[in-house]
């Protein structure tokens, strides 16, 4: 979808608060994101996830001065008038304020890049699939001639950096490019750039890296090789994106999939890396409930082993998703139901607690109906 960004379609400011939201596991272009919408809508403020990735974290420790930011929860959200949401679309990743999916009246503002539709419905949107979200928001900064400090313009490089591979992922365009070029020119440091873009690498993400390779193996589906390890794990392991990329360089192969296997949880964490067009991570990720780009994608899956994951990924490259896995392979166990006159606000707490996305409606231990996330859609026309 082409955005037609023009200011006098830009929301006018209110009284009222006025916040801007990013997604959780906040990388570099999301938080590049929440400071370019601060500088568009004056008066606004970014607030920050307390989950962000640790190179982000380490980034924001140094410069704790100039991009301070407050939580969620140190806002007050009933006086909230206009919520902004940059590089996500989705509900689930903001952080804290899901108070905010059902206030009314409330003017949404959405900045996005993902390929995937979200469940977030925007008074006004600017979406458009581009190798960063920056590279969109540059182009306004750009149009509204809003000066940067080098700082800023050194801060937005790194997240258009990131989410590019340096502008090496097939997901970017010439205008990231561009975008690249116009930060360079408002001095970017890359010394910075390439200090906080050096992987994150600690003692776990070695150990899960040489587990990998100690049982890697590749093969062929449709004349592309690719390779799925499954690891188990246990407690936290960050940065596993990281992790399966350096595997896929390490194997060269033309796609990487890292099935890992929360053992406490009963979750399964997959993560998908694609150097070919022709697999695109993101839709295979949408189709198992994650999401992510052509490149990269991730998603979590409770109650399913990995070796059904893995045949899953298989069939759906090859293009027969249907045929061998069969439906007891891949679905939720044990079942949980619920009645029909449990309140939807119940309803969507159960669904994210069991991390389903949607569920049986029994009564009385007949089957009546069945509740999806994509219902929770019909209530805005209710209230
Ligand atoms: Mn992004």
């Amino acid at each position: 979808m082409k955005a037609d960004i023009n200011r006098n379609q830009m929301p006018e400011k209110g009284n009222a608060v006025q916040i801007i939201a990013t997604h959780r596991n906040t990388d570099f272009d999301a938080l590049a994101s929440l400071v370019a919408a601060s500088i568009l809508y004056p008066g606004s403020t970014p607030v920050l996830p307390r989950l962000v990735n640790p190179n982000v974290k380490a980034f924001l420790s140094i410069h704790k001065d100039l991009f301070e930011m407050p939580f969620a929860d140190g806002i007050d959200l009933d006086a909230v008038s206009r919520l902004v949401v940059v590089d996500i679309n989705r509900w689930d990743r903001l952080e804290g304020l899901e108070v905010l999916r059902r206030k009314r009246p409330l003017e949404v503002v959405l900045w996005d890049h993902h390929p995937d539709k979200g469940d977030i419905v925007a008074d006004w949107e600017c979406r458009e699939v581009i190798g960063a979200n920056i590279t969109l928001m540059i182009r306004q900064l750009k149009e509204q001639g809003k000066m940067l400090t080098p700082m800023q313009a050194t801060l937005f490089l790194t997240g258009l950096y990131e989410d590019t591979g340096n502008l090496t992922f097939r997901s970017s365009t010439a205008e990231d490019a561009y975008a690249a070029g116009y930060l360079l020119d408002h001095k970017a440091d890359l010394g910075i750039v390439s200090n906080f873009l050096r992987p994150a690498y600690g003692e776990k993400q070695k150990e899960m890296l040489f587990r990998m390779l100690k049982s890697a193996e590749r093969r062929k589906i449709k004349g592309y090789s690719i390779s799925f390890n499954r690891q188990d794990f246990t407690g936290h392991v960050n940065n596993l994106s990281v992790v399966v990329r350096m595997y896929m360089d390490i194997m060269n192969v033309d796609a990487a999939f890292g099935i890992f296997t929360n053992i406490e949880r009963k979750k399964c964490i997959v993560i998908g890396r694609s150097n070919m067009e022709e697999i695109n991570i993101g839709s295979i990720m949408h189709a198992m409930g994650g999401g992510g780009h052509p490149g990269a994608g991730a998603a979590v899956i409770a109650s399913v082993t990995p070796e059904a994951v893995e045949e899953w990924l298989c069939e759906f490259i090859a293009g027969n998703q249907q045929s061998s896995v069969q439906v007891s392979d891949i679905m939720s166990f044990p079942v949980f139901s619920i009645s029909p006159t449990v309140s939807m606000r119940e309803a969507a707490s159960l669904l994210r607690e069991k991390g389903c996305t949607g569920v049986p409606v029994v009564d009385n231990g007949s089957l009546v109906g069945i509740l999806s996330r994509r219902d929770f859609k019909k209530l805005e026309k209710v209230f």
